[in-house]
């Protein structure tokens, strides 16, 4: 009997910016899902996307620095360099090729309706750079050009990530089957963590220190930070975002990283007052982040062997990228390379 031929494995894409100390809201919303993804079925790419970075003003040492602590945070989060390919984004040309070609096929309305641009553009009005403005363009690239299949984001990439599925479907409606249409996967609770200072607002790793919780802040920072989050002033623990922004946002957090409901975790508190919850939220952020801190700084002190990974990965991701980047180019009639 003839054996079937395997099937070939699904491609899952997904990029964090360096843009600073990633917070609990990344780990939430992006990271801690990046392992689910059983390795026979699928192949992840996990980016460090340091192109998106410089949509807004870097400090160029920093930056650098930042990468390879992001690769390493990859890394101590779980993800085996050996199964996934952990890479930068600025080593795989293929990146900015594709995306000079998507800018080609999205309209300017489009970028004009995201709103992480309008918020970009509000947060940094001394620098709205042209950049900034096609982000989404680079973002599609990123995915397109892998093949990808799933996304596994945060809610606040819906946007963008909808976008890249219409310029998919834009390019296959004139060249045929180019692309596959990515899917987006979010997890079930914490999608959108939000700030502890203004709970109404997106957590974000460059807005200033007391808002967020860092990945890598010492178990002191994080008690003193989660006292002081913003609650409200009727002491009931009750999941109820609209009215109780800032409690529920403590609750999501807890039921993120339990694999609870926020149901559950307010059941569990209930009759208590903030001082509990925050206790509670502190204890569960302390032990999550405990391992992945001393991961992290084992292979932060072997930086020959991060980098290690960042050169081998990003020959591979070159070598995926440029099929799919030959093939797009020539839909499109770019001119024949001479063949040796
Ligand atoms: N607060 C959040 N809650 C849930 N998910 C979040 N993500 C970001 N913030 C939250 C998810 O993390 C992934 C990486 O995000 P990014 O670094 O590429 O860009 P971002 O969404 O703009 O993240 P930040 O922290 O807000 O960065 P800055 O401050 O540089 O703009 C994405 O999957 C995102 O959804």
């Amino acid at each position: 009997m003839e054996t079937p031929a395997a099937q070939p494995k699904k491609i899952v894409y997904s990029g964090i910016q360096p843009s600073g100390t990633l917070t609990i809201g990344n780990y939430i919303g992006a990271l801690r899902n990046f392992n689910r993804f059983p390795d026979d079925e699928y192949q992840c790419l996990y980016s460090v996307v340091d192109m998106h970075a410089i949509t807004v003003r870097q400090d160029a040492a920093a930056l650098r620095k930042r990468c390879l602590d992001l690769a390493a945070i990859y890394i101590a989060a779980g993800l085996d360099p050996k199964k996934n390919i952990i890479y930068c984004q600025s080593h795989v040309s293929g990146h900015a090729e594709l995306a000079w070609i998507l800018n080609c096929f999205t309209y300017m309305g489009e970028l004009n309706r995201m709103t992480q641009f309008k918020d970009k553009s509000a947060k940094h009005a001394d620098n709205i750079n042209a950049g900034l403005f096609t982000y989404p363009v680079l973002m599609a690239a990123d995915i397109l050009l892998f093949n990808t299949s799933v996304v596994p984001i945060g809610a606040d990439q819906k946007q963008h990530l909808e976008l890249a599925r219409d310029i998919a479907q834009r390019f296959n409606g004139i060249y045929g089957d180019v692309f596959t249409v990515p899917e987006g996967k979010f997890g079930k609770v914490g999608t959108r963590v939000m700030s502890l200072q203004e709970p109404t607002r997106k957590m974000s790793k460059s807005d200033p220190e007391d808002t967020y919780i860092a990945l890598l802040d010492p178990p002191d920072v994080i008690r003193r930070k989660i006292k002081r989050a913003v609650t409200d002033s009727d002491a009931e623990i009750r999941f109820d975002p609209a009215n109780k922004p800032g409690v529920s946002n403590l609750l999501s957090i807890i039921a993120a990283l339990t694999d609870t409901t926020v149901e559950e975790a307010a059941a569990e508190l209930a009759g208590q007052g903030y001082g509990k919850l925050k206790e509670r939220v502190t204890d569960v952020v302390i032990s999550t982040l405990e391992p992945l801190q001393a991961e992290h700084k084992r292979l932060m002190a072997d930086k020959g062997y991060v980098q290690g990974i960042l050169d081998e990965n990003a020959e591979i991701a070159n070598h995926m990228a440029t099929r799919m980047l030959r093939k797009v180019q020539r839909k499109v009639g770019f001119a024949d390379r001479g063949r040796k």
